[in-house]
């Protein structure tokens, strides 16, 4: 299906009715599974959606690794359930994709064999209590900041989707800040631990939102379809606006010498992330990218015999109601 896809995306598009779709676009209107649409825009979809859905499928790993040693009983069920909250939010996504034509099934085989991403940020380690305070207030901080204009995108079931992602994302990041609250109010070496975990996911947390703007391949196209509604310049900026008083308030410094304040622009200076390190980790080669993929493998192979019964019980039932409307 998605060979074909990419296949019938070489045909050329009819300018006329390419005109019709921008219009639609221009003037607000969501696009719907079965509304015409050029071939890039459903592929461009598929592919963020799906990298979109794949993120939060992976992104459960590094936090589902201290659910177990978490300090307290309410510390540990919330994590549950945060961690729940991203399958969900996986789950929406998928089905949000798969109305493009695409099955869950052929995204994590593309996933699995390198031919589809998912955020640089779940390829960095998870070492220490303090790194679930720091995910929440600042992965899942990024992770609002991009998503909410998302719900305006122009992409109807996308667009719906991420009204609730967002809602569950805020939570997300409360709960992240209060863990980094608790920290820097402990003793000294919790402290630590708090200015430990953001000096480590600052940069990364940084990279979440993008290649800077002249190196992004898809944000003009993607934006003038409304498949994204800022460049990743733009939201990261945003990013580091919002967050520097936040990390005041917790009394932790930001790992960057010439973050300042300029009266001038209205925002912060700030140092880019080493973005080498950023095409690395996206070509597999962070510190965890192995870790996740075998990960995922290892569950998408015990997953197997799910799968199978699932489509033997649907078979079963297909048969049986055959057989029922036969006689
Ligand atoms: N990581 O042309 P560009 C979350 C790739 S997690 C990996 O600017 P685009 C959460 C990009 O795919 C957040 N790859 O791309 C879950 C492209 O390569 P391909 C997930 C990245 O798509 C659990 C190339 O670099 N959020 O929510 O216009 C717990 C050039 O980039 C990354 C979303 O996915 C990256 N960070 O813009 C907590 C939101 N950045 O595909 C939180 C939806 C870029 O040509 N996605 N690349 O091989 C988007 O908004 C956009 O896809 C991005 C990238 C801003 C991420």
């Amino acid at each position: 299906m998605y060979a074909q896809m990419i296949k019938s995306e070489a045909t050329e598009d009819d300018p006329q009715r390419l005109a019709e779709f921008q219009a639609r676009i221009d003037a607000g209107e969501k696009i719907e599974p079965k509304d015409w649409m050029p071939e890039g825009y459903r592929k461009t979809l598929i592919r963020q959606i799906g990298q979109h859905a794949h993120s939060e499928i992976v992104g459960q790993l590094p936090e589902g690794n201290w659910i177990t040693r978490a300090p307290t009983l309410e510390r540990k069920t919330n994590l549950l359930a945060k961690v729940q909250d991203e399958a969900g939010h996986g789950l929406y996504l998928y089905c949000a994709a798969e109305t493009l034509g695409v099955s869950r099934d052929e995204m994590t085989e593309m996933l699995l064999d390198g031919r589809m991403k998912y955020s640089s940020i779940f390829n960095y380690p998870t070492l220490t209590w303090a790194d679930m305070g720091a995910v929440g207030w600042l992965v899942d901080g990024a992770a609002i900041m991009n998503q909410v204009p998302l719900q305006r995108t122009s992409y109807g079931p996308y667009a719906r989707s991420m009204v609730r992602i967002c809602k569950e994302e805020s939570f997300h990041q409360r709960q992240g800040f209060h863990i980094m609250m608790a920290m820097v109010k402990g003793t000294e070496a919790q402290k630590r631990m708090a200015q430990d975990a953001l000096n480590r996911m600052w940069f990364p947390a940084l990279m979440m939102f993008g290649p800077s703007d002249k190196d992004s391949v898809h944000s003009s196209q993607s934006m003038a379809w409304k498949i994204k509604m800022n460049t990743n310049d733009e939201l990261r900026q945003k990013f580091v606006d919002e967050t520097k008083p936040q990390a005041d308030y917790l009394g932790l410094t930001i790992p960057d010498e010439n973050l300042k304040w300029n009266e001038e622009t209205g925002h912060y200076d700030y140092t880019e992330p080493d973005w080498n390190e950023f095409f690395e980790v996206i070509k597999g080669n962070g510190p965890c990218n192995a870790d996740r993929i075998e990960a995922r493998q290892k569950a998408w192979n015990e997953g197997a015999w799910v799968r199978d019964a699932m489509m033997a019980h649907a078979e079963k039932k297909r048969g049986a109601k055959a057989n029922g409307a036969a006689q």
